[in-house]
């Protein structure tokens, strides 16, 4: 199977230097995969390209460290470069996550070949008519929210008059039954929130301040990834 088949975004932590509270980026990336995270993101927009490149290098070798790199997926956000620097020095990193300001999607495609994940922020404003008319084919999943305000990305689901639009429980279910391709959403995503957000029939959760910020990154985690899979109908039930 194909690493596009076989994607898996159930528990999806998006992390960065800026979001640990002074810890180690790797250390909670490592608590991650431990517990069952199924796909890490690097994104940050105060590192350099060297150390996004060496950050995707220590990830990725802490996903092959757990006997994970089948499973667990790797991707950057935004930075196209970072990708081909680190795939150019034999980094196993499996693509990219882009928004709708950023790098075209038929670009990331083009550069990363068809075994890349491509990874799109969906449009707030207009979204469930987008989802239908969009050409999907060059996307693995859609990642949309907020669902909740959140300060990591203030500017998250920023309306054309600039009013942070949340999406409810029932938007998301209705964008799950229309999407073509997975969902995943985040955006103020809390534990709390995981069973209702599960049952809308999306495809994972991700999140940046519910593990990062946590006081117990790791024990954070395993509540997330054991919430998901108690109330998601499509996710396995193996640690019921
Ligand atoms: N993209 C959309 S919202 C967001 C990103 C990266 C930040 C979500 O952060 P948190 O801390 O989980 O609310
Ligand atoms: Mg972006």
């Amino acid at each position: 199977m194909s690493i596009r088949e076989k994607l898996d975004i159930s528990a999806y932590l998006v992390v960065g230097p800026e979001n640990t509270k002074g810890r180690p980026v790797m250390t909670i990336i490592k608590d991650a995969i431990e517990v069952g995270f199924t796909c890490i993101q690097i994104r940050s927009k105060v590192a350099s390209a060297k150390e996004m490149i060496k950050l995707t290098q220590q990830a990725s070798e802490a996903i092959a460290g757990a006997g994970k790199s089948e499973e667990v997926t790797l991707l950057v956000n935004d930075r196209l470069d970072v990708v081909l620097a680190a795939r150019k020095q034999g980094i196993k990193v499996d693509g990219i996550h882009v928004g709708q300001e950023d790098i075209p999607v038929e670009v990331c495609r083009e550069y990363l070949g068809e075994n890349s994940i491509v990874g799109l922020s969906a449009r707030t404003h207009e979204m469930l008519e987008y989802i239908k008319t969009v050409d999907v084919s060059q996307i693995d999943y859609f990642g949309i929210g907020p669902l909740h305000e959140t300060s990591t990305k203030p500017d998250c689901g920023l309306d054309l008059d600039g009013k942070v639009i949340t999406r409810s429980f029932e938007e998301i279910s209705k964008i799950a039954k229309l999407s073509p391709i997975p969902v995943v959403v985040g955006g103020g995503v809390k534990l709390i929130d995981i069973p209702q957000l599960a049952k809308t029939g999306v495809d994972g959760f991700f999140v940046v301040s519910a593990v990062a910020e946590a006081d117990d990154p790791k024990q954070a985690a395993d509540d997330l990834v054991r919430a998901w899979k108690l109330y998601a109908p499509k996710a396995h039930k193996d640690l019921q």
